[in-house]
């Protein structure tokens, strides 16, 4: 744990096969003028992401099998919180969040609990259109309308998160398939958690190969229009009142 020293945050890095270009995304963020630690969380990886991540500088933490981007950040949030790191910033691993923009997102969390680095500037390869653009707009629109601030894009990975949210985090962080996205986001700010957007630009991939089958991305985002048109059609319920606040 040797890049842990005075480290003002903890940088999590979810990855699974990106032997490619954890290396490199590793060196940015540690050469930075921040001093940041960085935690790979190796999900189970068939390649050499786990010696790449470590050779760069980093402390990997190797899961047996693949539990996914969420178990992976549940996970990420149990050793920050072990070690007692104040603050954390999810970064991707393939490079597309830039490094130069952790302390931009981080420094969100002077306003709120959780900070969400939001792409306004659709490029690269995030182009998103037809169903897939209306479904995000409207999730964003609704989860605005949840969080009482204005959010467009609530499936933005780049987000740094306080200890008040990483206590949230640990008890309720979703598992299920892109469930670290939207549905983390719900529940965090069904349990009292602030949120704030921070405009960043992504980057396109720097190597490897995305994850998501387009499929199951499009099952998701609908599902997740349904499932949140009915937690806003419910009263507020005292189940989600705020814990540890
Ligand atoms: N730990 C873990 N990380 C994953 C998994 N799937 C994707 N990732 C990482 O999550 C980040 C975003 O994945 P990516 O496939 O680029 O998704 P996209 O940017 O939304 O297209 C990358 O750093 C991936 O390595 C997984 O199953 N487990
Ligand atoms: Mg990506």
């Amino acid at each position: 744990m040797e890049n842990s020293d005075r480290a003002s945050a903890l940088v999590i890095m979810p990855a699974w096969n990106e032997a490619d270009s954890v290396g490199n995304t590793v060196r940015e963020v540690l050469a930075l003028a921040e001093n940041y630690a960085v935690l790979v969380v190796n999900d189970g990886s068939t390649d050499r992401t786990a010696d790449v991540a470590r050779d760069a500088g980093a402390t990997v933490m190797t899961l047996p099998f693949n539990l996914g981007v969420g178990g992976a950040m549940r996970a990420g949030f149990k050793y920050a919180t072990r070690l007692g790191y104040p603050k954390v910033v999810q970064v991707d691993a393939d490079g597309q969040h830039d490094p130069r923009d952790i302390h931009r997102v981080l420094a969100g969390l002077d306003q709120a609990d959780i900070s969400i680095g939001a792409r306004f500037a659709e490029r690269g390869d995030y182009q998103v259109k037809g169903p897939r653009k209306w479904a995000m707009a409207m999730l964003a629109g609704t989860i605005s309308l949840l969080a009482k601030t204005k959010l467009t894009d609530v499936t933005s990975g780049f987000r740094a998160a306080n200890e008040h949210a990483m206590a949230q985090y640990l008890d309720h962080y979703p598992a299920e398939y892109l469930g670290d996205t939207i549905d983390s986001l719900v529940v965090a700010v069904r349990s009292g958690c602030s949120v704030v957007q921070v405009p960043v630009e992504m980057r396109p991939r720097q190597g490897g190969q995305p994850s998501h089958n387009p499929l199951k991305a499009a099952l998701y985002l609908g599902r997740s229009v349904f499932a949140l048109l009915f937690a806003l059609a419910r009263k507020k319920s005292t189940v989600f009142t705020a814990e540890g606040a």
